[in-house]
């Protein structure tokens, strides 16, 4: 038999881009919550955004239109309005009217026709402006989207995309993956992670100088890890620059749903570059990216996404259309979870009333959750935190003293990853290290959702303020926090 190094599939052999790649949601500390737990240890994962595995329940109307679209046997058995409401068995009729052979069957690469249309209603019911189901490709998850677009906006080593740092890893492991540039722009933490315009164009200007053809700028709003929103003016500024410098702008709106303060709704890039009006709104080239992952729907298993395409060159989506073809088809069931969350029952309809009070509740508990978290940290010594005002993460600046620094790099860790195991071997909190997201050179930070159900939040709060303190103490020293250099680079 070949011994391990003569294999042709021998990890040294593969493609570099993959061994650079880095995806800290599922990185080390990831993989050590996994032992631990295989070791019968208690474990709180809060290291992915994942409502559902936290226990949010699924709303009950896109759950019983699925499982009659699953099994649609059922809508003929004498029994079936026992069990199901009628607009749940309406609706899912519709969509099995739609889909030639059903949930089994592929379906046009692009998405069923039907749900890309709800998906047109959906944006303009939203933003107030004509949307064009031609131009919506329905995905499996946002990712997938992100993905396709990132792999055609990258040509070569050359190409770059500008990135919010902190980010979402998804953007850096692609970017990588494809053999791109990241382009960092730093979200500015003193200001509860504003975007600051001068910022953007300075590391523009820094890329363009070193050689790099910045082609794309991706923002997250709300943000993750971050999670600030966005204001209408920043958005504003965001488009002027693209528009400016001839960029394309992709959104990731997928926390749209998930805001947790009333002075700024989300808004949409969409909305916002339509209210501009020409030649702004017929220039700017935009990709918006949705999911059913997030919000109060949450099913992220069922991988369903959608991208929208505003002022792309239609031989670009047609390019996109074949790319999406090698793939044949998004996942069907997540194109009927888009479609129902897109699409939920209207006032008037015999499931509106159940459906409105789920949404709420599930949306009132994240916004308590946020709150409860927020000022948890807060408290804590050693640490400061700005408030989560959307999306699903709490993203803690940890001022790690000198001492916990030295202790860190001689057991061979980057600090932050030092805290997290810590923190992990000691309560079975699951986090992820602020450097799997990039944060400033020096600082050091740590991400945890906001998703413990609510009755055990002020419990996951008290066992971390217990670690973090006597973790403070042990390390305590003359004053000098954060003292460090590189090891929070992307
Ligand atoms: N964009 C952002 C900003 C995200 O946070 C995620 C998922 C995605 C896109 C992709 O999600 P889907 O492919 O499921 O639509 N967030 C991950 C995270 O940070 N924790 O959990 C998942």
């Amino acid at each position: 038999m070949a011994s391990g190094d003569e294999k042709v599939f021998h990890p040294s052999k593969l493609n570099e881009n993959v061994k650079k790649t880095q995806y800290a949601v599922r990185g080390e500390l990831y993989l050590r919550a996994q032992e631990l737990l295989s070791q019968g240890k208690e474990i709180i994962f809060t290291n992915v955004g994942n409502p559902h595995a936290l226990g949010q329940k699924p709303l009950t109307f896109s759950r019983q239109v699925m499982a009659l679209v699953q099994a649609p046997f059922l809508i003929e058995d004498q029994n079936v309005r026992l069990l199901f409401p009628p607009d749940a068995i309406a609706r899912a009729k519709q969509y099995l009217s739609s889909m030639p052979g059903g949930i089994g069957a592929y379906s046009d690469s692009r998405g069923i026709p039907l749900i890309r249309k709800q998906v047109a209603e959906f944006v303009e019911r939203r933003d107030g402006y004509p949307s064009n189901p031609e131009n919506i490709f329905l995905t499996d998850g946002a990712s997938k989207g992100v993905s396709q677009v990132l792999q055609s906006v990258i040509r070569n080593e050359h190409d770059g995309v500008m990135v919010p740092v902190p980010q979402y890893p998804l953007y850096s492991a692609t970017i990588q993956l494809f053999g791109g540039q990241l382009v960092p722009y730093y979200l500015q933490e003193e200001s509860g992670w504003s975007l600051d315009i001068d910022e953007v164009q300075r590391q523009y200007d820094a890329a363009r100088g070193n050689g790099v053809n910045v082609r794309a700028l991706v923002f997250i709003n709300p943000g993750n890890p971050t999670g600030q929103c966005l204001s209408e003016a920043n958005l504003r500024s965001l488009i002027n620059f693209a528009v400016r410098n001839r960029i394309v702008l992709l959104a990731d709106e997928v926390y749209q749903e998930n805001i947790y303060q009333d002075e700024r709704p989300f808004v949409s890039a969409r909305k916002v570059m339509m209210d501009m009006g020409p030649p702004v709104s017929t220039s700017l080239e935009l990709i918006s990216f949705h999911t059913v992952s997030k919000g109060p729907i949450g099913e992220c298993g069922q991988r369903g996404g959608y991208m929208e395409f505003t002022n792309i060159h239609p031989e670009t989506v047609d390019q996109l259309y074949k790319v999406a073809s090698i793939s044949l088809s998004p996942n069907v069931g997540g194109q009927v979870m888009m479609g129902l969350m897109v699409s939920p029952p209207k006032p008037g309809d015999y499931s509106y009333a159940r459906y409105v009070a789920e949404k709420k509740e599930i949306i009132d508990s994240l916004r308590a959750r946020a709150r409860i978290m927020t000022d948890g940290f807060n408290r804590c010594k050693n640490v400061t935190c700005n408030f989560t005002e959307g999306a699903m993460y709490s993203f803690p600046n940890i001022h790690l003293p000198k001492r916990a620094i030295e202790a860190a790099q001689k057991a061979g860790k980057a600090p932050d990853v030092f805290y997290c195991l810590r923190l992990l071997e000691e309560t079975g909190i699951s986090t992820v290290p602020g450097s799997g997201f990039g944060q400033k050179p020096g600082t050091f930070h740590l991400r945890t959702t906001i998703l413990p159900p609510l009755e055990k939040m002020a419990g996951v709060m008290a066992t971390f303020q217990k670690f973090n303190d006597s973790f403070m103490a042990q390390y305590a020293d003359s004053p000098g926090y954060g003292s460090s250099q590189g090891w929070s680079r992307l």
